[in-house]
């Protein structure tokens, strides 16, 4: 009888940095993991993805001994990304495959204890790579030549560049099984305006394309799809798959769609209502910020996203300015451009998010006060949902790194990734670097400039308060996401609660009296924990 080979044990670790990541799953890795157990290249017991910043990684690590630990990567976080696998090192024999952003624009630049980097999209690279240690060729520098889409460092420790890998076929991805993450991480509550009145909905994200046609020269995403820029969508079958799955297994009812750029065709969008209608999803499942852009909305666009059951999308305006918008941003846009698409989702009720960059290269003092008078004119929008604004940065890859290096703004052998943050997620008030100094505004100045924006940003999300039962909403969407928090931490916790219960039986019953909702609320919880 032929022997089977074993499989390795895997654990995927998203890095990221508390101040500056986020907590929510990384659908990246988790559609990459799928991938590989569609291809039975790994069991989902000896599967885990995890989140540096939030995750105890070294007793994961220690605890698991994985054969193979895949770190995700974006340029900020490469310094903790380093420090993170110096560290897993001395606990662990296992292979380190580095992917995603940095390693994909910069893969000559692999260094050590990484051995391994993939380059642009994982799946393909890594059912080769997991082939090969299945063989237990891993190690093998002829084997590792032959595999497209890696470096790696030959016997002499020089890195070894492989060619490309080619463009994915979409269609191959299967549903995504969301069970190899715990329940509590797939979904979130958060509050969304639907027809007018605040709700609380079970939020989770998905992809149903890939690829995006233009080219921003701030955006890194075809450092991924070695400049293809091909939009691959996703077969309509598998997106309403998902979404019935998500819908019935997690309760989903609001998804937020990660795609690139999502809405780049209408017929697209009629396919997809219909599909939605004839899946009985229809009205059932709202969507979230969606990423859309402003030259291609008029007024069947917006009225088609509004059908969908879009209720708040995010627009790149990034600047008022004809100057920075030419240098920094691709297709056609300017500020009435984007003026003309906020009033068609006004008219269809669909809330906006914009999106503002300041201090961009060769921005001058009047460019920047007309931004300042065009995001104070979407403030007063009353259907603003927030401002998001960052510093523009110049990610390796993109068209403004290699300007950057170019004109010498910035030197490759002085960099420091840390100041690679356009925004800190966790702490607003913290002006990332600003790569490009204007010559009109010191410092102090700069972050004068920087607290309007925080001011106006709370002022959009205080309008809101406005919203029919908009509180009520905000209160229930914390509540539930703190009793998710609290399943997340464990059946330690729970048989405390439940011990502590036990010796006080009447007041934990009078908690559950004064305020009924929480029994129906860990109901609905449970199952979906029980389903996941
Ligand atoms: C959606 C998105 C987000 C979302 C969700 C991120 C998430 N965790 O899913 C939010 C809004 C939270 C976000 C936040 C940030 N983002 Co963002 N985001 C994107 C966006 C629009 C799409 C990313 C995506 O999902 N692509 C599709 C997936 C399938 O591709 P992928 O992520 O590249 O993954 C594939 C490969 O990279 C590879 N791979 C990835 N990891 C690994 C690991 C291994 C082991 C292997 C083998 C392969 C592999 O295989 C994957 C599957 O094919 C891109 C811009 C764009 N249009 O592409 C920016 C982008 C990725 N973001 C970027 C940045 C900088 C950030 C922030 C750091 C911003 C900040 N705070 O300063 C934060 C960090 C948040 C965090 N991770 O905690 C940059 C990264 C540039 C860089 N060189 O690092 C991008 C490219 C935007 C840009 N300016 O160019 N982001
Ligand atoms: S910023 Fe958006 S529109 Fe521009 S290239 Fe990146 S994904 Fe495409």
């Amino acid at each position: 009888m032929k022997k089977m080979k074993r499989l390795p044990k895997i654990c995927f670790i998203d890095v990221v940095r508390r101040e500056a990541g986020s907590l929510d799953p990384p659908l990246n890795l988790v559609s990459l993991a799928n991938y590989l157990l569609s291809k039975k290249m790994v069991s989902k017991s000896d599967l885990r993805v995890i989140n540096s910043a939030f995750e105890d990684v070294l007793s994961e690590v220690k605890s698991m001994q994985p054969d193979i630990v895949g770190f995700s990567v974006m340029t900020p976080f490469y310094n903790d990304a380093l420090r993170l696998a110096r560290e897993l090192k001395k606990i662990t024999n296992a292979k380190f495959i580095i992917g995603g952003y940095h390693i994909s624009a910069l893969p000559e630049f692999l260094e050590k204890p990484f051995d391994i980097g993939v380059i642009g999209e994982g799946e393909y690279p890594l059912v080769n790579l997991v082939k090969l240690w299945q063989k237990g060729k891993i190690s093998s520098e002829e084997y590792l030549k032959k595999i497209p889409g890696i470096v790696f460092f030959d016997k002499l420790g020089k890195v070894v560049r492989n060619e490309n890998e080619k463009i994915f076929n979409v269609d191959d991805l299967p549903v995504v099984d969301w069970s190899i993450v715990p329940p509590q991480r797939v979904v979130k509550y958060l509050t969304i305006p639907v027809d007018g009145v605040g709700k609380s909905m079970r939020m989770t994200s998905m992809y149903t394309a890939r690829g995006c046609p233009y080219n921003c020269a701030f955006c890194a995403h075809r450092v991924i799809t070695n400049g293809d820029r091909r939009v691959r969508y996703f077969s309509l079958k598998r997106v309403l798959d998902e979404m019935v799955y998500l819908h019935k297994v997690y309760k989903v009812d609001c998804i937020q769609i990660l795609d690139d750029t999502f809405a780049v065709s209408k017929r697209r969008l009629r396919d997809l209502i219909v599909e939605m209608k004839r899946r009985g999803l229809y009205k059932k499942i709202y969507f979230y910020n969606l990423f859309v852009r402003a030259n291609i909305i008029d007024e069947e666009f917006a009225g088609l996203l509004k059908e969908l059951g879009t209720t708040t999308v995010f627009i790149g305006i990034e600047s008022a300015s004809q100057n920075v918008l030419k240098i920094i941003k691709d297709g056609p846009l300017s500020e009435e451009i984007v003026k003309t698409a906020i009033e068609h989702f006004e008219k269809e009720k669909i809330f906006v998010t914009g999106s503002f960059m300041l201090f961009s290269p060769g921005e001058t003092k009047d460019d920047f006060l007309a931004t300042l008078r065009l995001v104070r004119w979407f403030e007063k929008k009353r259907y603003a949902f927030a401002v998001i604004f960052s510093v523009t940065t110049p990610y390796p890859g993109t068209k403004l790194w290699v300007e950057a290096i170019k004109l010498g703004i910035l030197d490759i052998n002085k960099l420091n990734w840390e100041d690679f943050v356009m925004f800190y997620l966790g702490n607003f008030k913290k002006m990332p670097k600003a790569f490009y100094e204007p010559n009109w505004a010191g410092k102090v100045e700069m972050y004068r400039y920087w607290r309007k924006y925080i001011r106006i940003s709370a002022a959009v999300r205080s309008n809101l308060n406005k919203i029919d039962r908009w509180e009520e909403a905000q209160v229930e969407s914390a509540e539930r996401n703190k009793l998710v928090e609290k399943a997340f931490l464990g059946m330690k916790r729970a048989k405390k609660r439940y011990r502590r219960f036990m010796n006080d039986p009447k007041s934990a019953i009078g908690q559950l009296i004064k305020r009924p909702m929480l029994i129906r609320w860990m109901i609905d919880d449970i199952k979906v924990m029980l389903s996941g």
